[in-house]
């Protein structure tokens, strides 16, 4: 068999008639999309997060048609020591026939490298609170017309497949950001498991989601008048999450066709095989319920923490209210306290 490695050009899709083609890729998007979407463009954020060296930047490099990192720096074992959360954002423009989409994907390399767990998962809620921040200010402000949206629209949350299932950390942190974005999670490296090992594991983690009440994304139910293929299609991404993930930035010659892939020495595994990786499905999942994931955000995540601010702002504007009376009254008590001690003054010097 001919598997050569080629220069990491992404591979044309592939035109064979198995299941996998009916999942989409972005060659397909103006054909799912909304029009009136479709012509104001799509402005969509994905964040990644999960320990170190599970392939997140590796996936975002495979599930988008550019190179997001071309040189990557590896930490040296004293570096590891010190390296905290360090989160970095690239955003790539894809233009598919007269549909513009704005993606930025928001990398979170080095996430369980520092040992304060907590400080980690913390650093990420911060920087999704902060782009709410900035655009309810965006919102609030003189320009409310060319708004550039930068909220975490979808955060996939990377589970290690060494591990049996959640691990602590990765329980605290989906509970530290279930309200505030939409959360799907991957188990990454999914080659390192078996079939049944894998089905055991989706099952895991979902008992355990359910068991700790994480909220994670839910995909929508397709309208009543939908097609039985789209719905049968819908079913299928329900079922497959958490999503099992084989990424690859390396693509290879097989027997003519290049295909994105792994090469082990026992064989190859083509991550766009949907018998054994849900790459595809992860895809589909993204493109076809974009919208729903935006509004979602918008709707609930966003108006939460909008209200919160609300909130928070009366309350804080009360309590200066009160302050203020507090303060005019201590003057009037001490005007009051300084005409007694006047008068007690000038009676005194009048009995003497
Ligand atoms: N076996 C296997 N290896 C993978 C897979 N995806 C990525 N890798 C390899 O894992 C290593 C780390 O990949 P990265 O994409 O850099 O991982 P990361 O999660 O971005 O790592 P940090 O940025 O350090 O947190 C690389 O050698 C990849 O080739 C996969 O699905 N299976
Ligand atoms: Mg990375």
């Amino acid at each position: 068999m001919n598997m050569t490695p080629t220069a990491g050009n992404r591979p044309q899709p592939k035109d064979n008639d198995d299941n996998q083609t009916s999942f989409v890729g972005f060659d397909n998007l103006p054909k799912q999309v909304h029009r009136k979407i479709a012509k104001r463009g799509f402005e969509f954020t994905l964040m990644v997060v999960g320990e170190n060296g599970l392939g997140k930047s590796t996936l975002i490099n495979s599930l988008f048609l550019t190179d997001l990192y071309p040189e990557q720096h590896i930490p040296s074992a004293q570096e590891k020591l010190r390296q905290s959360t360090k989160i970095e954002a690239s955003t790539v423009e894809i233009e598919e026939r007269g549909v513009k989409v704005r993606l930025t994907v928001v990398d979170t390399p080095g996430y369980g490298d520092n040992l304060n767990g907590t400080e980690n998962y913390k650093a990420i809620s911060n920087y999704i609170d902060h782009q709410f921040e900035r655009y309810l200010k965006d919102e609030t402000g003189l320009n409310r017309r060319n708004i550039s949206d930068n909220r975490i629209h979808c955060l996939l949350y990377f589970i290690s497949s060494f591990a049996r299932g959640l691990k602590p950390l990765d329980i605290a942190c989906m509970k530290e950001l279930h309200h505030k974005v939409n959360i799907v999670p991957v188990i990454a490296k999914a080659d390192a498991l078996t079939t049944m090992e894998l089905i055991q594991m989706k099952q895991n983690i979902l008992q355990q989601i359910h068991h700790h009440h994480i909220e994670i994304y839910q995909i929508p139910e397709c309208d009543p008048d939908d097609d039985e293929e789209t719905k049968e299609k819908n079913e299928q991404l329900r079922k497959s999450i958490p999503f099992a993930i084989i990424a690859s930035a390396q693509t290879y010659d097989v027997q003519g066709k290049i295909l994105h892939g792994r090469m082990y020495p026992w064989g190859f595994v083509d991550i766009e095989n949907s018998d054994y990786c849900d790459f595809l499905k992860l895809r589909t999942m993204l493109i076809t319920h974009m919208q729903d994931l935006q509004e979602i955000t918008d709707e609930i995540h966003y108006e939460n923490y909008r209200s919160d601010k609300l909130q928070l702002k009366k309350f804080l504007a009360n309590d200066e209210k009160q302050k203020k009376l507090i303060q005019e009254k201590d003057k009037e008590l001490r005007r009051m306290q300084e005409m007694l001690a006047k008068m007690q003054g000038s009676l005194l010097e009048q009995k003497k």
